[in-house]
């Protein structure tokens, strides 16, 4: 006997195409401040990228990940969180941070080489840079059932790179989280790229790619996890599919993976040469499809978008930067911080290096 069990299918969504028309009838109902607002954040972040290059290009801050050109994928997500939702980043989404309500100097400190750029206030709902990729799931997962244990209303949002899809961190995680119907949510950030290694196999012998499957969102499947792919260039519908799906976790109705499909228009790093593998052609494709436009050219038609209106959004973005860049290089770091923040308690071996 042969009978097929079950049939899967993973849904995606766009709502908002390359020229900035969005589809009316998955439209967000989002008020124009709100519209402003996930503008704002885009700008803002795109502002910090830029700032944050030019200081390592001048030895002012270390090695730095870029995150131009993602930034729906972050903003979208992270607007749709509630105030009390706790974020889990990995090390690309810097507005996290700043929209959880972290200093922006923070972010500069910690980039700049200090252990306690990391140490956050508690009331900025959001977890430190994870630089090991993929752990943070085990983080997200295990504060969601914690949340849950607590019977607070609260949902964790975890991002990972699409590398982390490839790590045991990541699938236990996801197993955990389902297996407890946790209120948890965990976005992929597709950017095509691991460093060098492309998302997607040509090379079908010989690995050289990071995963086979067609998608990375339909890996929730296997643990019995809602899942979905979207355009992650396209901010609103990244913020529709998070917000449904952080409604959905606080309900008690469990956790969900979204695959948001964007792609690394920077270096992996300040410390990469992505001339060496990339191709040109693609990267310039990608390019257009670029977030930011898009949505101003929406907003511009819902006449929300002006040129001073952008010209005071970038005044505004420089002058929160160069405050918080004032702020992070008065900032001298202490010799025992690079022990302090390690921990919640320090170990017996800190200590003794500490000491030493
Ligand atoms: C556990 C672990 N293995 C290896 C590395 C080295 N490493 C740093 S970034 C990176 C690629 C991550 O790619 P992806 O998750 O797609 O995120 P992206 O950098 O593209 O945003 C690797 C392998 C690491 N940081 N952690
Ligand atoms: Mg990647």
């Amino acid at each position: 006997m042969e009978r097929t069990i079950n049939k899967f299918s993973v849904k995606y969504i766009q709502i908002l195409d390359e020229k900035g028309n969005a589809d009316k009838r998955l439209e967000p109902k989002l008020k124009p401040e709100q519209l402003k607002a996930l503008y704002r954040w885009m700008v803002i972040e795109r502002a910090f990228d830029a700032t944050a290059l030019a200081l390592q290009r001048e030895g002012r801050i270390g090695t730095y990940a870029q995150s131009t050109g993602e930034e729906a994928t972050h903003v979208g997500s992270v607007f749709a969180t509630a105030e009390n939702d706790m974020v889990f980043p990995d090390y690309r989404e810097h507005i996290a941070f700043i929209m959880k309500g972290a200093p922006i100097k923070n972010l500069f400190i910690h980039w700049g080489g200090s252990e306690d750029g990391m140490a956050i206030p508690d009331n900025a709902h959001i977890f430190p840079v994870c630089i090991p990729v993929g752990t943070q799931t085990l983080h997200g997962a295990g504060f969601a059932i914690a949340n849950k244990l607590k019977k607070e209303k609260t949902a964790t949002l975890t991002f990972v790179g699409d590398a982390s899809t490839s790590t045991g961190d990541f699938h236990e995680g996801l197993n955990f989280a389902a297996v407890f119907n946790a209120p948890a949510v965990f976005i992929i950030r597709n950017n095509h790229w691991a460093i060098s290694v492309p998302r997607v196999c040509t090379d079908l012998d010989w690995g050289g790619c990071q995963s086979r499957a067609e998608t990375l969102a339909q890996k929730g499947i296997g643990y019995g996890m809602d899942c979905i792919q979207v355009d992650g260039n396209d901010v609103l519908a990244v913020y529709s599919a998070t917000k449904q799906a952080l409604e959905k976790a606080r309900k008690g109705d469990g956790p969900t993976l979204i695959e948001c499909v964007t792609y690394r228009i920077t270096p992996h790093t300040t410390a990469d040469d992505p001339t060496r593998y990339q191709d040109e052609k693609t990267l310039k494709a990608w390019m257009q499809k670029e977030p930011l436009k898009r949505f101003q050219l929406y907003l511009k038609r819902k006449k929300l978008w002006t040129e001073e209106w952008q010209r005071a959004l970038e005044a505004e973005a420089k002058k929160l930067i160069d405050q918080a860049v004032k702020e992070a290089e008065a900032h001298k770091p202490k010799r025992d911080d690079i022990f302090s923040f390690v921990y919640a308690e320090m170990t017996p071996e800190l200590e003794r290096q500490k000491n030493g």
